[in-house]
């Protein structure tokens, strides 16, 4: 594959910032978007914090009880997560930066990758002023700062968005990869999580050189073939994943014919915990979650009726899945006098189940080439 270059552009405490928008009052106090369990007034967990917070120690995952404390006696501000606005301002940002991108990838969020390699002409200083002209943009149109990490390729671009936050601005040229990941702790290497941090450590690799300079066999001793290659190049910054649209399905739906036409609750749910089931299927296949469900009734003058549910955050099993069926079902059974002739459920608002898992897998396809 020839040189590319590859950004990745990370809003910064993305949900806490968004809220510092709407309410610039706050911006000098510790903000803290919570996601509340609702059993009782302070469970649940802390989505993300501000910069001012963080210097508390107030970070993603920990539980609201616990941020409380660390901010004890601080005039610090607690606000439930209010997903639908977060995404209305991703959306025009991701619009944004597709148009600055040869080839562009929405990972999250807040995150994209942009392959700008055309437009540079592979040239670093120009991909700088690109990558200043986009932070310029977002913060003029939409009042946000954000990470921007350039180099190779995608994980070179991920850990350099990741260098220095926020609002920074990270390049790392080809030549300069190795010694830019060699005193990185392993940590920072997409994959490598609390536990296989652990198993690095008794094999006494801490950084991301000491992995390059250990011997490839004995790695995949320890972690099997695919993760022991897999992390054996990224510690020497080798990537070649694509940067690439992602073409998700919009949804994914079954439909069945009935034997006969009913208003049969019990009829109607078996029919459909069998599509239920087909549908998951292809969930599972494609690695996607899903926010909304629906069922979808017809009738028997072929009148089509349908009803859905959208949760506020992705769900990935199949008894959710059912269950919202179920009560879709039996809400709209008792509230019509409808005999259903056919019967669907579908699932939308889909998304990636792992990224990395995606990343990896297609890594040793292509390592296998
Ligand atoms: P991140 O980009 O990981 O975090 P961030 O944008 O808050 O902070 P940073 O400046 O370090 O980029 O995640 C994007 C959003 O996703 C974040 O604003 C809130 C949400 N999120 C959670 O709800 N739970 C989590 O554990 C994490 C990591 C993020
Ligand atoms: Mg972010």
């Amino acid at each position: 594959m020839k040189e590319r270059i590859v950004m990745l552009i990370d809003l910064d405490y993305f949900f806490a910032q968004c809220e510092e928008r709407r309410n610039p009052s706050i911006k000098n106090k510790p903000v803290v978007v919570c996601v509340y369990s609702g059993r009782t007034e302070d469970s649940g967990a802390v989505s993300t914090a501000n910069y001012t917070a963080r210097r508390y120690g107030v970070k993603s995952g920990i539980p609201i009880l616990l941020a409380k404390q660390k901010l004890k006696d601080i005039d610090a501000v607690f606000l439930p997560v209010d997903k639908e606005f977060y995404r209305e301002i991703s959306d025009k940002i991701m619009e944004i930066l597709r148009r600055y991108a040869d080839y562009f990838e929405q990972v999250g969020i807040d995150e994209a990758y942009l392959d700008v390699t055309q437009r540079t002409k592979g040239n670093y200083h120009e991909a700088k002023e690109l990558a200043t002209i986009i932070k310029d943009e977002i913060l003029t149109h939409q009042d946000l700062t954000c990470s921007i990490g350039v180099g190779p390729n995608k994980l070179i671009a991920k850990i350099a968005a990741d260098f220095q936050k926020p609002d920074g601005l990270t390049l790392v040229k080809p030549n300069e990869v190795v010694s830019f990941l060699s005193n990185l702790p392993v940590r920072r290497l997409v994959g490598v999580g609390r536990k296989t941090d652990k198993k690095l450590k008794t094999l006494e690799i801490r950084t991301v050189g000491q992995l390059g300079n250990f011997d490839v066999q004995k790695l995949i001793e320890v972690f099997g073939k695919k993760l022991g290659t897999y992390f054996h190049n990224a510690s020497l910054g080798i990537d070649e994943e694509p940067v690439q649209e992602r073409n998700e399905p919009e949804s994914v739906s079954r439909i069945s014919t009935l034997k006969k036409n009913t208003k049969d609750l019990a009829i109607i749910l078996d029919e459909s915990y069998l599509l239920c089931d087909e549908v998951y299927s292809v969930l599972l296949q494609r690695g996607l979650i899903y926010r909304s469900v629906s069922i979808i009734i017809i009738a028997g003058n072929l009148r089509v009726h349908s009803r859905s549910k959208t949760f506020e955050n992705p769900k990935s099993d199949l008894e959710v899945f059912k269950k919202t069926v179920k009560e879709l079902l039996e809400k709209f059974l008792s509230e019509s006098n409808v005999e259903a002739r056919r019967i669907g459920v579908k699932v939308s608002n889909l998304s990636k189940k792992e990224e990395l898992q995606k990343q990896l897998t297609s890594f040793f396809d292509f390592t296998k080439k």
